[in-house]
């Protein structure tokens, strides 16, 4: 195993900043208090609990090259970053709860940036999500940085500028050869070229209809490799609206839980996982169907870490 597996961090990434509406920030809590922590205790040796949150700045954050509100994401992320570098490199799992798909660029570039310095090689990205948000600002068709993770933490895309992403290292970019997607079916033709030009494997709804999710999972599996550390970053509208219907981002078509949770074992099974991410749940939309997807969050996390149903 890759990790000790006995200790796990909880980061409640509670920023919303990179998503166009509020919301998700109040994601965090919902889906720890649903009864989770409990079971992640009744788990786990031990769990620390840590908290990072972004107000919305009454500083002045005007728009930068296309991002919208990028020095309250860069900083949070990079609080982000910090605390799962730290706790990455102490051997500890690290779940990460947001907040919108922003908070992923501290945490990706945190576990890769640990496991280059302490055992130079690169963990493997699974990105469970409908979208691919491998944007990079000039190409954003919104602004909106939730739809730019993958891009800064590949180094698709850069920014110089003081305070804006300008903390991130060459040592913390992901590993391009060793990234996959599985559920997208919302891709914008820019990013669509970036993932042909780098050659970043994906599996689309479509691959699963035709293969089947098992199938889909055995190969993004075998394409990252045995012995890989793993990092699954899971954005909650990869599974269809009718199970996530709170969510910012519903693209109909998607995965049923049941496929989402099969995913998430998979990866389990490997013994590899060292990170997850669980994105984008917003209490504050489709308040009627807040109990559902935040259930279908806590059935993806107890998945992954391998939690009985
Ligand atoms: N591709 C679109 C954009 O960049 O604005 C939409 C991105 C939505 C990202 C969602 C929530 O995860």
């Amino acid at each position: 195993a890759v990790s000790n597996n006995s200790e796990l961090t909880i980061v409640l990434a509670e920023s919303s900043a990179g998503a166009p509406q509020m919301g998700s920030e109040l994601g965090s809590r919902a889906i720890l208090n649903s009864g989770l922590l409990k079971a992640l205790r009744d788990h786990f040796k031990q769990v620390h609990i840590c908290e990072i949150s972004a107000k919305p700045s009454l500083e002045e954050d005007h728009d930068h090259a296309g991002m919208k509100r990028p020095r309250t994401v860069s900083k949070a992320t990079q609080s982000i970053h910090e605390l799962v570098y730290s706790h990455t490199q102490q051997g500890r799992l690290v779940l990460t709860l947001g907040g919108d798909h922003s908070n992923a660029i501290g945490t990706l570039t945190a576990t890769t940036g640990a496991f280059n310095s302490k055992h130079d090689r690169r963990p493997a990205v699974i990105c469970v999500d409908a979208h691919v948000s491998i944007n990079p600002p000039e190409a954003s068709p919104s602004g909106n940085i939730h739809g730019m993770p993958l891009a800064f933490a590949t180094g698709l895309a850069t920014s110089q500028e003081k305070g804006i992403f300008d903390w991130i290292q060459q040592n913390h970019l992901i590993d391009m050869k060793k990234m996959v997607y599985i559920g997208t079916r919302d891709v914008d033709d820019e990013e669509r070229k970036l993932i042909q030009q780098n050659g970043i494997k994906f599996f689309d709804m479509n691959d699963i209809k035709k293969h089947g999710i098992d199938s889909v999972a055995s190969m993004a599996l075998e394409y990252v490799g045995e012995q890989t550390p793993i990092h699954l970053s899971c954005d909650i509208d990869a599974l269809d609206p009718e199970w996530a219907p709170s969510a910012g981002h519903l693209v109909p078509g998607g995965l049923s839980l049941q496929e989402g949770e099969l995913v998430v074992r998979r990866v389990h099974e490997t013994g590899n996982l060292i990170a997850m991410d669980l994105v984008e749940v917003n209490p504050t939309i489709n308040v009627d169907g807040v109990e559902r997807t935040v259930n279908s969050a806590c059935a993806l996390v107890r998945g992954a870490f391998g939690l009985s149903v």
